[in-house]
């Protein structure tokens, strides 16, 4: 399939399996990659990668660490799963936890965060020689037209004007990529949602936004330059357009992905319905036991692929 790069010559393809997309990586001895405290010289990125068959991100590096022991248990693996060791521990950018097959990371808030964390894991990937990876991006999300704690599996995530593109500005120029996820992996994971007690979950477009307060129709920041019935006629077109949730990474990890013929879903949690409030009133306990349900549900897709259910 060709994907086709507006306002830029030159061509993206994807193919079945997966690959970095820049041949100036094979004519360097050595790629450090920076935010990770990772090197192909410094470290024997094979060994210690090359078994990883599932990729989770999300936001929070005390989030995925939960992660992180959650699935060693689920997985049932030996030892200890109290003190996971963050494998980026000699920087305090991102975390990263290997449990078995699978690998825990955070990436932080925002687009930028998310891209310069996707740079280096898809060349981790690359180095390790990994293959048949799929990637979860496992987040929270403002709700549109949903019941508080619904799961949100993207079928696309959608830019601010509810188109499945991301923009990247390269040299100046605009570049637009696709956005479409798996669909076969979504389907999947709906499916799985089924067989959970207490994991309502639909199938919706995600939009994303490069802010949490007017960049997602707040009224509640330290700026607001918009009336409530403006408000409301953003989100209602939203809803029309699909969208029964809000975050902000979700358009460049579908778009980095895709490009790059790595499987990705985006499974996130509604912390409230934006139709109804724009502040998080919920007690701690809700949300934490909220946030657990896209891993829950991620558990349950990794432990049926890997046929231990
Ligand atoms: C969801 O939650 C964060 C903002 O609170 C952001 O990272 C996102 O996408
Ligand atoms: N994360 C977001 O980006 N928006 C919300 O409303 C809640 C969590």
């Amino acid at each position: 399939i060709l994907l086709n790069c507006l306002g830029n010559d030159r061509k993206e393809y994807l193919e079945e399996t997966f690959h970095v997309n820049n041949p100036n990586l094979d004519g360097m001895e050595e790629d450090i990659l920076y935010h990770f405290s990772l090197g192909t010289k410094t470290h024997n990125l094979p060994e210690m990668f090359g078994d990883i068959k599932f990729v989770c991100v999300g936001g929070s590096a005390k989030r995925m660490k939960a992660f992180a022991q959650f699935i060693h248990t689920e997985l049932n693996l030996p030892g200890s799963n109290d003190e996971p060791k963050d494998i980026c521990e000699a920087t305090d950018r991102y975390c990263m936890y290997k449990v078995g097959p699978v690998l825990s990371m955070s990436h932080g808030m925002g687009v930028p965060s998310i891209s310069i964390m996707l740079h280096e894991l898809i060349k981790l990937l690359h180095h390790a020689h990994c293959r048949d990876v799929v990637l979860f991006r496992l987040g929270t999300s403002g709700g549109v037209g949903l019941a508080p704690g619904t799961v949100v599996v993207s079928e696309k995530a959608l830019d601010y004007n509810f188109l499945p593109q991301f923009e990247q500005v390269v040299l100046g120029k605009v570049i637009m990529r696709s956005t479409e996820l798996d669909a076969g992996v979504s389907r999947e994971l709906l499916q799985c949602s089924k067989e959970l007690p207490n994991l309502p979950a639909v199938i919706g477009n995600t939009m994303c936004t490069n802010d949490f307060y007017e960049g997602q129709g707040r009224l509640d920041g330290a700026l607001c330059s918009f009336s409530h019935a403006e408000k409301l006629e953003y989100l209602q077109r939203a809803y029309e357009a699909g969208v029964r949730n809000i975050e902000m990474e979700s358009t460049v990890f579908a778009a980095m992905c895709r490009v790059c013929g790595l499987k990705a879903a985006v499974v996130c949690v509604t912390l409230l319905n934006r139709f109804d409030g724009d502040q998080i009133t919920s007690p701690e306990d809700v949300l934490v036991e909220y946030q657990q349900r896209p891993q829950v549900l991620v558990a349950h897709y990794i432990k049926k692929r890997l046929a231990l259910i």
